[in-house]
């Protein structure tokens, strides 16, 4: 497989408004993350994923832009962007930034303009109907919003304050074409591109057999020329490097969009994981792996992520918060770094951060979360339950603030942060990983340089071990004559194992492990959440 800079980078995700305030406005900002590069360069990540940072009224925390070639006041100014640009690249690290074309703010100018009249120029720039069908958006119950103003639906796959861009309308995309070279031009390394697999329509709308299955927003005919134009005359201009965000994807569908010889996007999330897995299962994450490795390897380069800012912290959601929360957190970390595709830290995972859980929803921001607790408090259903229901999955649970160190509000603002801290922050913060040798951070740093030092963490072909149990998630990697295995305890339990007759750790080097280990001869023992990887040959 061709070996390229982007394949063998890992990339660290900053969530700039809970990453680190310098004006005490209680929020963070550009300006906060140009002061903690050192931390990031000191963990070794190769390329920085910036949220949305541009105009918005920050309904969806930046997602809903209203001014693309502008950076919203809480996050700093353009100037401020172009400094932070620099200093990424000074440190020999890369920009990624988030692209959200499938709709805009209903603040933006194109929908205020479209909204007015049906025979205004910019009318089709959004999807307007007389009629709605029975589809249900990501956030609301249905996907079309009456506009007094024409008397005409229209559509949005997000919230009401989201409206879809047409992308049939080729003005549509020469605009965002333009904006996406504006700040390429810049110099910025590339995008993640948000819900890119949404661009496309089903034709004509028609009623869903089961509206609850949102699957027909994506994957649409057309979504392909889309991408293909967008790469001819935009992408394939500039060495970057390119990740499309896409819920509902198959590996069949995945190499239509990542395949390398395509010409549409370098790599992909797939939401497998983080969409359908609530709770850790052994058996379906093997087989999710399994499936995506022989569908993509050798056609087109996948990503390995465990959490985000749309996702419960890891070690809360999949391992153990309390007991384990070092040994899980170090467990699953060797999990992401040893899979096949490109890693993504989450701020704050590398310190093993957990998700929190607040009292009432008034503490809570976020607009998924709200929304559908009116929905079902609405359907007359108890507003405490509703309320516990939501907890385990609340997007909010990682989007606290950043915890750097055990004075108020974990060193992040000197104001009142925008949403509460975890007040765990005293005993979980970076200034006491830095400080302890055996920290989640070390462990994370680690592995980021063996993977600087083995291709076979980034080229090297999987294959599964003991692929029915349910405790040991073991396999190995190869590239060359080079052999690792991994073998993960992912349970509570200490397990002994036994691994086929054909693999022995008899004399072998141990290259990263989360316990201090006695012997690698006879039985194999591990304890919770142990973490062992080895070299074989
Ligand atoms: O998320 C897309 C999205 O909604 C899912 O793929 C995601 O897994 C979901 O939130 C889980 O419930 C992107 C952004 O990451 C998110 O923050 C935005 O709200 C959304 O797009 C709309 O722009
Ligand atoms: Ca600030």
């Amino acid at each position: 497989m061709k070996r390229t800079w982007w394949k063998e980078a890992v990339v660290y995700q900053v969530y700039w408004r809970s990453f680190y305030d310098t004006n005490g406005d209680g929020y963070g900002d550009l300006e906060g993350v140009i002061q903690k590069l050192d931390y990031i360069r000191e963990l070794g990540a190769d390329v920085i994923w910036l949220n949305p940072c541009f105009g918005s009224p920050d309904v969806d925390n930046g997602y809903d832009i209203a001014d693309y070639r502008s950076v919203m006041p809480k996050a700093g100014t353009v100037d401020t962007f172009d400094r932070l640009l620099k200093e990424v690249h000074a440190r020999g690290m890369k920009l990624i930034m988030d692209l959200v074309v499938n709709h805009t703010s209903d603040q933006h100018p194109w929908f205020t303009e479209s909204r007015s009249a049906k025979d205004h120029p910019k009318r089709d720039y959004y999807i307007w109907r007389k009629e709605p069908n029975n589809w249900r958006s990501y956030f609301t119950p249905s996907t079309w919003e009456y506009d007094e103003a024409t008397g005409e639906y229209y559509f949005h796959s997000f919230a009401v304050q989201q409206p879809d861009l047409n992308w049939d309308n080729p003005r549509v995309r020469e605009e965002i074409y333009d904006m996406m070279r504006f700040w390429l031009e810049k110099g910025i390394d590339g995008f993640r591109m948000d819900v890119i697999n949404l661009l496309a329509k089903q034709a004509g709308f028609p009623d869903a057999a089961n509206p609850d299955d949102i699957s027909y927003l994506g994957n649409n005919p057309g979504i392909h020329e889309y991408l293909q134009e967008m790469h001819d005359k935009v992408l394939k201009h500039y060495d970057i490097f390119t990740v499309g965000e896409i819920p509902f994807v198959t590996p069949e569908d995945g190499v239509l969009y990542v395949g390398e010889e395509r010409g549409e996007l370098h790599t992909l999330f797939h939401f497998e994981v983080c969409d359908y897995m609530a709770h850790w299962d052994m058996q379906r994450f093997k087989e999710i792996q399994k499936r995506w490795y022989e569908g993509m390897w050798g056609k087109g380069w996948n990503s390995q992520f465990l959490n985000n800012h749309d996702h419960t912290r890891v070690v809360t959601r999949f391992g153990n918060d309390t007991t384990y929360r070092v040994e899980s957190a170090k467990c699953f970390a060797t999990l992401l770094h040893t899979l096949p595709g490109m890693p993504y830290i989450y701020q704050g995972e590398e310190i093993g951060m957990t998700g929190v859980r607040f009292d009432s929803i008034d503490d809570y921001n976020d607009i998924a979360m709200k929304n559908k607790y009116k929905e079902e408090v609405g359907k007359g259903r108890d507003p405490q339950e509703v309320f516990e229901s939501l907890l385990h999955l609340a997007r909010d649970n990682s989007r606290t603030p950043m915890q750097w160190d055990d004075s108020s509000n974990g060193g992040f603002t000197d104001g009142t942060p925008w949403i509460k801290v975890n007040p765990n922050y005293r005993d979980i913060n970076v200034s006491a990983a830095l400080s302890d040798p055996n920290s989640v951070f070390y462990y994370y740093k680690t592995l980021i340089q063996l993977r600087k030092q083995h291709p076979v963490m980034v080229y090297g072909s999987y294959e599964p071990l003991l692929e029915e149990h349910e405790q040991i998630y073991a396999y190995t990697r190869s590239l060359d004559g080079e052999k690792w295995l991994v073998v993960l305890n992912i349970s509570e339990q200490t397990v002994a194992c036994e691994l086929p007759a054909s693999v022995s750790l008899e004399g072998k080097e141990l290259l990263i492990g989360n316990y201090a280990v006695e012997s690698d001869a006879g039985e194999l023992r591990l304890e919770p959440y142990e973490a062992r990887v080895y070299r074989l040959a």
